[in-house]
C-alpha cells in the first residue's frame, strides 16, 4: 500500500464498537498523522544524522526533533479531543489526567532506525485504564511492564515508510491495514521458530542480553533484531515471527503493539529472572510459548554457568 493511503488504512469494522472501538480509530487517527509528519520530516531532510540529534540515557539513546514534533502532534489533538485523558508520552513524560484514561506514546520507536532512514520505524499510541487502587484489577503478569497503565483498551501502530497500519480494541481484534489478524495457534518446535528480541541502550545490559542470545541463537531458526519494539510485536501479530522477547521496554514501546499480537491471538507474558533483570516480554504464537519460555530459561542458566567459569557475562 503507498503512504498516501495509510491514513484510513487501519480502520475497518473489525476493531469492535463502543468506547473501545472509538478509542481504537482516534489512536489509529493520531498515529498515522503523527506518522505523516515524522516521514515528510525525514524526506526533507531535516532529520537524520546531523539535524535536532540529541542523546538520552546513554550515547546510543537518540531523539531528534521530529520525535518531539510528533509527540507534540499527538498531545495537542488529545488535548482538543480528550482533555481529561492522562497522557503519558517517551519525549514529554507524563501529564496527569481527571479521567480514569491514560495514553501510552512513543513518537517514534525505533529512533536510530529513523536517524539512519532504515525503514523499521513507527508510532505508537495507546490508551489504557489507569491503574490504581480503585482501577480494575491489572493482568498480573504483564502488569510490571505497563507502570501506571492498567487493562489496554486500543492501540495503533503506524509504519510510515512501510505505509502500514496495525490496530485493536480489547475484545475487537486486531487488523492490518484493515484485514484481521489471527496467529496460527498450532504448535512449534524451537527448531522451526523465527524469533525477534531486542537489546537497551547501556552497554552492561547488552553484554547480558548478548549473552543470553548466545544461547538462544543456536536453538531456534534465526533471530530478528529489526530495532523497533512496537514492530516486533506486530510482527508476531502478522505471522512475520512467531516469537519475541525482550527485556527493559517501557510503557510506551510495547503498550499498543502487545495488545494487537494478544488480540490476533498471540500467548504473552513476563517472566523475570532472565539476563539483564526485571522483567522480559515474552509474546508468541501460543504453540511456541512454553517451548521459549523453557529454551530462555535454560539460556540463562547457561550463560550464568559460563560467566560463573570466568568468562564475560553478566
Ligand atoms: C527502542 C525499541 C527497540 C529496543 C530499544 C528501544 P526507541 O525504542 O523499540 O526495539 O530494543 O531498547 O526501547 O528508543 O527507538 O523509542
Amino acid at each position: 500500500m503507498s503512504t498516501g493511503d495509510a491514513r484510513s488504512s487501519g480502520r475497518g469494522r473489525p476493531g469492535g464498537d463502543g468506547l473501545a472501538g472509538e478509542l481504537r480509530h482516534l489512536a489509529v487517527d493520531l498515529a498515522e498523522e503523527a506518522g505523516q509528519l515524522a516521514l515528510a520530516a525525514r524526506r526533507s531532510g531535516g532529520a537524520g544524522r546531523r539535524s535536532g540529534l540529541r542523546t538520552k540515557s546513554s550515547g546510543t539513546d537518540l531523539a531528534t526533533d521530529a520525535d518531539r514534533a510528533a509527540e507534540q502532534l499527538i498531545r495537542s489533538r488529545l488535548a482538543a479531543t480528550r482533555p481529561d485523558d492522562g497522557v503519558l508520552g517517551e519525549e514529554g513524560g507524563e501529564s496527569p489526567g481527571s479521567s480514569s484514561l491514560v495514553w501510552l506514546i512513543d513518537p517514534i520507536d525505533g529512533t536510530t532506525n529513523f536517524v539512519y532512514d532504515f525503514p523499521a520505524w513507527a508510532v505508537s499510541v495507546a490508551v489504557a485504564e489507569r491503574a490504581g487502587p480503585d482501577g480494575p484489577p491489572r493482568p498480573a503478569p504483564l502488569a510490571a511492564l505497563l507502570g501506571g497503565a492498567g487493562r489496554l483498551l486500543a492501540g495503533a501502530v503506524h509504519a510510515p515508510v512501510a505505509g502500514e497500519t496495525f490496530a485493536a480494541s480489547l475484545g475487537g481484534g486486531a487488523t492490518h491495514d484493515g484485514r484481521r489478524l489471527r496467529v496460527d495457534p498450532g504448535p512449534l518446535e524451537l527448531g522451526q521458530a523465527l524469533v525477534a528480541t531486542g537489546f537497551g541502550y547501556a552497554s552492561s545490559a547488552r553484554r547480558a542480553q548478548a549473552g543470553l542470545l548466545a544461547h538462544v541463537l543456536p536453538a531456534v531458526r534465526d533471530i530478528r533484531r529489526a530495532g523497533a519494539a512496537s514492530l516486533d510485536l506486530c510482527s508476531v501479530a502478522a505471522g512475520r515471527v512467531d516469537g519475541y522477547y525482550e527485556a527493559g521496554l517501557n510503557p510506551w514501546d510495547l503498550a499498543a503493539g502487545l495488545l494487537i499480537a494478544v488480540e490476533a491471538g498471540a500467548a504473552s507474558r513476563a517472566i523475570e529472572g532472565l539476563p539483564p533483570g526485571g522483567p522480559t516480554l515474552v509474546v508468541s504464537r501460543p504453540g511456541l510459548a512454553e517451548p521459549l519460555a523453557g529454551l530462555l530459561a535454560a539460556a540463562a542458566a547457561a550463560a550464568d554457568a559460563h560467566a560463573a567459569a570466568g568468562h564475560n557475562g553478566r
